[in-house]
């Protein structure tokens, strides 16, 4: 069994409602078990600017699902979401499913980097990680809570709650 950290992400289409929608894709497998839920968070778009915040939020499951397969239904949840890949990096989405943490396991495949090669510069990881899992250690030895001090909010707030 494994302790996985996915980031979710969205700026389109009603994002709060995706967001608890995506959890509900997930809690809905039966070999998922979702542990834990941050607050939903507004944070300032990275990348293009001439698009709307973000809604964020970070959840734990366990599973014994493989970091592929698992990679494989958190795509098939985006698509299903109605997300459509553009071409420009780092544009508006319906849905975005980042897995960040899969255990203490450090995977580097053309399809799948983890750690996500994002999490430790973002506040909109970070800080929603940080409200569920506060004692963290990542696979390089790293706190959590380090990180999170060496990262700015940019402006980052708790807009609601994922249930
Ligand atoms: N991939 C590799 N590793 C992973 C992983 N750990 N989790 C591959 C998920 N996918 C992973 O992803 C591109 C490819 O990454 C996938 O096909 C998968 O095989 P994508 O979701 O199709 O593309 P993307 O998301 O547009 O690219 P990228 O660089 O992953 O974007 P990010 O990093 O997801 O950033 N601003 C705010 N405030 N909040 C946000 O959530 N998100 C983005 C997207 C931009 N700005 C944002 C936010
Ligand atoms: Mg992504």
């Amino acid at each position: 069994m494994n302790r996985v950290y996915l980031g979710l992400g969205s700026n389109l289409e009603h994002p709060d409602q995706q967001l608890r929608w995506a959890v509900q894709q997930l809690a809905m497998v039966a070999e998922i078990t979702i542990v834990s839920l941050s607050s939903i968070y507004q944070s300032r778009p990275m990348g293009p600017q001439d698009q709307p915040d973000y809604l964020n939020a970070v959840i734990g499951l366990d599973t014994d699902i493989a970091p592929l397969a698992l990679l494989d239904l958190t795509q098939k949840i985006e698509l299903d979401a109605g997300r459509v890949r553009k071409d420009e990096r780092w544009g508006a989405r319906v849905l975005d499913i980042d897995i960040l943490l899969f255990g203490q396991q450090t995977i580097t495949l053309p399809r799948l980097g983890i750690p996500h090669y994002g999490m430790k510069e973002r506040e909109f990881v970070l800080y929603p990680l940080a409200e569920i899992a506060k004692d963290l250690i990542l696979p390089d030895g790293q706190s959590l809570a380090e990180l999170v001090t060496s990262v700015a909010p940019n402006g980052i707030k708790i807009q609601g709650n994922l249930r």
